[in-house]
């Protein structure tokens, strides 16, 4: 093992460290590593549980803390597919990252129907002090709104529709960081957004909506602490890593830290050959985490997912060649690809 700068310091602040000390300072300084789940895989692949018990720091219920699972209706909650995640998680010490307070795409039917701005409120209040409150102590960081930046914004149209937006207009945002922060102020409250990657100008406004959206809350005291960025990556679409590292140097002069969220490689139009493309998505993964760490260090480097077995990619960017998606760090037998090499190398960097 070699000795850091930061090692010498606490051996001569204190005692000398012991080995085992020494290890755990070294172990702690590496970025978090960590992969969301969804319960069927969750439940019916003890190969999975494996690897997300070895390999990963964090973990994130995929879908099950959404609308979609949580509100089977206007009343009542159930919690029970997102706990057997969180219950696992927490059996084996790993951190737990929540996707997501606010959504206003896979919303139950119920909720879509919201015609009232006082019912949206009501409505949004009580699911966010319910949920959060619950959690509160377990879920250390919490996407609290996610994917409210219009898909191409403009300065007079800058927020996504959605049944939240027709109903309260641009305070949801305000409304949703102001109830996470009452109900659990040791939570870590991140804005989870995508397409901040790419050099074209539609990315380049996403990114300083962002940064007004982060601005407009500190402005009124409301506390934000990361910006997410889910880092859904097109392989065939070049990287603005200078845009990418001056965005995150940006909100690390706001005081705001980033987290790589979704992190995986949309392979629909990249070549055939799985030990070309697995190099090609490797080298796509360290310039894009190169890019932010230059920027800043993030907090989590989390993944939409493990292994090549199991992707919303491959329902949503099927690739004309009918050859299967390898988007993820480990292949569909477990194997770790150039990907994973990739992220256990930005891990480290200082
Ligand atoms: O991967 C998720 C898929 O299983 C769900 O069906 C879908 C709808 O809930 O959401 C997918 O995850 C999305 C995430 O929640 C937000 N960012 C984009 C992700 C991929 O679509």
């Amino acid at each position: 093992m070699t000795l850091t700068r930061r090692m010498f310091a606490l051996g001569t602040a204190s005692t000398l460290l012991t080995a085992e000390a020494a290890a755990q300072v070294a172990a702690r300084a590496l970025i978090p590593f960590g992969s969301a789940v969804m319960i069927s895989d969750f439940r019916s692949d003890a190969a999975l549980r494996d690897q997300l018990a070895r390999l990963c720091d964090v973990i994130v219920p995929m879908n099950e803390l959404k609308w979609q699972s949580l509100r089977p209706n206007a009343e009542s909650f159930s919690f029970k597919d997102a706990d057997e995640i969180i219950q696992f998680a927490r059996r084996n010490r790993k951190a737990i990252h929540g996707h997501t307070l606010l959504w206003g795409d896979f919303l139950p039917d119920w909720a879509r129907q919201i015609n009232s701005a006082r019912e949206a409120e009501r409505v949004l209040v009580t699911h966010i002090e319910t949920v959060a409150a619950k959690y509160a102590g377990v879920v250390s960081s919490w996407d609290v709104v996610n994917e409210v930046i219009a898909h191409e914004p403009t300065a007079d149209k800058p927020f996504r529709d959605s049944v939240w937006f027709r109903q309260l207009g641009p305070r949801l945002v305000d409304l949703a960081f102001q109830t996470a922060a009452r109900v659990d102020p040791s939570a870590r409250l991140v804005l989870n957004d995508y397409d901040f990657e790419n050099p074209d100008e539609r990315t380049a406004e996403r990114r300083r909506q962002a940064l007004r959206l982060v601005r407009h809350l500190q402005d009124r005291k409301i506390p934000v602490h990361e910006v997410g960025l889910q880092a859904h990556l097109y392989g065939e679409k070049p990287l603005d890593a200078r845009g990418i590292t001056a965005f995150c140097r940006e909100l690390g002069r706001l005081g705001v830290g980033v987290r790589v969220t979704e992190l995986d490689v949309i392979d629909w139009k990249m070549p055939g050959p799985a030990a070309q493309r697995d190099k090609l998505i490797g080298e796509l993964t360290t310039a894009f985490l190169a890019a932010v760490i230059e920027g800043q260090r993030p907090q989590a480097i989390i993944t939409w997912g493990l292994s090549d077995r199991s992707s919303w990619i491959h329902d949503v960017f099927k690739r004309q060649d009918g050859l299967r998606a390898r988007p993820l760090p480990l292949d569909e037998a477990y194997r770790p690809k150039p990907m994973m090499a990739a992220i256990e190398a930005a891990r480290r960097l200082p």
